[in-house]
């Protein structure tokens, strides 16, 4: 099979499979919610100001504003091996979402949201795949800044083509990225990465892995250099990056992140075998990475569909089932 058949096959496959992680049944115990003692005590001025306004940037405790997520994102560039993309309205993880959105319907979404839930000041997108995969993320962002300028726009990437697309991040408006990075060591990440498509080539293992690295980093420091406030988000996989946390969040850091969050192994697809990491885990992953950077604590491992408070009520089940009413009755015949 030739190379680019193969690719298109990934592609297709990877569009349809489904994606990802756990809900954390660690909740941080109420103390925990204030900064660690071991929490550098150097926070950006940015930062700390878009605390209270972010959900996910939130320091200390969590801040009561809601998120809006658009699944408008629905490829991928990268075999992450425990990503299960889905269509449902059941799981509550990342990668899963209702239905995916054109642009045009994002926004009808966004009205709807806000007249249920005004606490919102977010619209993040994050996926289903991934938001630089194509570009009805910037076409999105583009719109809805329009819409909606009082709102901050977020969005999630797994960083391979994030230096290459930063001006167009930038033009939209992007306040908040986050970026998942996984590990930093090629051998370690190839383990957790089967694959990239990059510029229209296969890579598979190692070569895939430093290619992806190098180019989170790359695009972290790009970001970093345009004042956009960066997450980094660490699938947290037993056994292979869980005693590495401590160097990745030291890496990432140096790179220009500001916050970081573990998210707990959903096992799926190909990670199905693997165990999810338990509460001692996280918290000792967690313990390791606030030697070098603020962690966020309060992460719900939301669907792509996401509407609400973190924590809250969410409100994406009653409006993408009534938009799934209007859709059977205009389309109903009799015949
Ligand atoms: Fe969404 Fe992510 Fe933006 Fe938040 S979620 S794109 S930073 S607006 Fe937040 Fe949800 Fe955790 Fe993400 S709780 S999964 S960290
Ligand atoms: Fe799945 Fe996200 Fe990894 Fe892509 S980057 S394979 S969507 S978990």
């Amino acid at each position: 099979m030739s190379i680019l058949k193969e690719v298109t096959l990934i592609e297709a496959e990877s569009v349809l499979s489904a994606g990802a992680f756990p809900a954390s049944s660690c909740a941080p115990a109420a103390a925990s919610f204030a900064t660690p003692a071991a929490t550098p005590a150097t926070l950006s001025p940015a930062l700390e100001h878009i605390s209270a306004r972010h959900p996910c940037f939130a320091l200390g405790k969590p801040n009561k504003k809601g998120r809006i997520h658009l699944p408008v994102s629905p490829g991928c560039n990268i075999g992450c091996r425990f990503c299960e993309r889905s269509i449902n309205k059941g799981e509550q993880r990342p990668g899963v979402t209702s239905e995916v959105l054109s642009p045009a319907e994002a926004v009808e979404i966004v009205e709807e949201s806000l007249a249920l839930c005004p606490e919102i000041s977010v619209i993040g997108i994050a996926g289903p795949g991934d938001t630089l995969a194509t570009s009805t993320a910037f076409e999105t962002f583009r719109i809805v800044r329009e819409r909606f300028p009082q709102l901050l726009r977020c969005m999630s990437t797994n960083g391979l083509l994030l230096a290459e697309r930063i001006d167009e991040l930038v033009e939209v408006g992007i306040d908040t990225l986050t970026v998942t990075v996984n590990d930093i060591d090629p051998q370690r990440l190839a383990e957790i990465n089967a694959h990239i498509v990059y510029h229209g080539k296969l890579y598979r293992g190692v070569p895939a892995a430093e290619i992806l690295i190098a180019n989170q980093l790359a695009g972290i420091r790009a970001a970093a250099e345009r004042n956009v406030l960066i997450k980094v988000n660490t699938v947290l996989v037993p056994g292979i990056n869980e005693h590495y946390i401590g160097d990745i969040a030291a890496a990432v850091k140096e790179a220009g992140a500001g916050l970081y969050n573990i998210i707990p192994l959903i096992p799926n697809a190909k990670m199905a075998h693997l165990p999810a990491p338990n509460c001692a885990q996280i918290d000792a992953a967690r313990s390791a990475a606030e030697q070098h950077i603020t962690v966020f604590r309060h992460c719900q491992h939301c669907r792509a569909d996401a509407i609400g408070q973190i924590g809250g009520a969410d409100y994406a089940e009653q409006i993408y089932a009534k938009r799934q009413r209007a859709r059977q009755k205009d389309t109903f015949s009799h015949g």
